[in-house]
């Protein structure tokens, strides 16, 4: 088959991540108005501002220019993709160390609620000639004790084998290489769908400009972002990324933690197989 769309571009990415985090403002409830909490966390900040023009004598031009491009991040609607990319690792670390059961990682600005809901064993939507070694990804939702939570939710979705998310990357049909599985009796699922690429951020946006200019790289390893809830359950945030993965150990959103690497095995039919557990602590 041909493709007839124009080369894709990630233009829109960024930028269609604002509405997203716009429509799901609430999720995860309200960070509270008390004013002392407030004063020190904006005076903190901005005394770790200060500190930076100090050490470095930051002058004039650099100031304005600074003020420039933060004007464009937010007329670009990138502040979503920046904060998540940049600053979400460290509160996410924060929350983990009141955190049991599998390790958790940063949302990132990607996720779409309500999803195509599916079966424990189960194809994710993709197109007719989607890209990409097949992969089998199966596991299963255990509490702390090991004891099966039926009917979990194991909430799915990744970029494709170009590395782009539906639902932000105009070219793709909605709800691609997205769905929400329900485990079966015994919290066991079978997810099949196909590698991701490594993830770009977009270069032609503000983000992707500072990256540029400050000399960096624009890569995230490539990964799978899940959910994974039950009844009476913390829900965690997670993702999984592939062993010997390009950019694994310099991933530009800091994401990566060991215990989140899967080792896939390549089967003769030449599908990709790997088994992930998930450990749920109570609510
Ligand atoms: C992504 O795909 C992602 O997972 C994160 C955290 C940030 C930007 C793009
Ligand atoms: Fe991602």
């Amino acid at each position: 088959m041909t493709t007839t769309h124009p080369l894709p571009t990630a233009a829109g990415s960024g930028a269609n991540a604002s509405e997203a985090f716009r429509a799901s403002a609430g999720r995860v409830g309200a960070a509270g108005t008390d004013t002392e909490r407030v004063s020190l966390l904006v005076s903190s900040t901005l005394e770790a501002v200060h500190a930076v023009i100090r050490e470095h004598e930051v002058t004039y031009p650099e100031f304005q220019a600074a003020k420039a491009w933060l004007m464009a991040l937010g007329e670009g609607g990138e502040w979503p993709l920046f904060l998540d990319v940049f600053v979400e690792h460290e509160v996410e670390q924060v929350a983990e160390k009141a955190q049991r059961g599998t390790a958790g990682t940063i949302q990132g600005p990607y996720y779409l609620p309500d999803q195509v809901r599916l079966p424990a064993v189960a194809t994710l939507p993709m197109r007719t000639d989607e890209k990409g070694d097949r992969l089998v990804f199966s596991g299963q939702v255990t509490d702390l004790d090991g004891a099966p939570l039926a009917g979990a939710e194991v909430d799915f979705w990744q970029a494709d084998a170009d590395g782009y998310y539906s639902g932000f990357a105009p070219h793709l049909p909605d709800g691609n290489l997205r769905g929400v599985i329900t485990a079966d009796d015994e919290g066991r699922f079978a997810i099949t769908t196909i590698l991701p690429a490594p993830y770009q951020i977009p270069t032609d946006g503000p983000t992707g400009a500072m990256i540029a200019a400050a000399g960096w790289h624009p890569w995230r390893p490539a990964h799978l972002h899940l959910m994974v809830r039950a009844d009476g359950h913390r829900q965690i945030t997670t993702q999984l990324y592939f062993s010997g993965g390009e950019w694994l150990e310099s991933d530009v959103a800091r994401a990566t933690k060991d215990e989140l690497v899967l080792s896939p095995e390549k089967r003769d039919d030449g599908t990709h197989r790997v088994a992930y557990d998930f450990v749920l602590e109570p609510a």
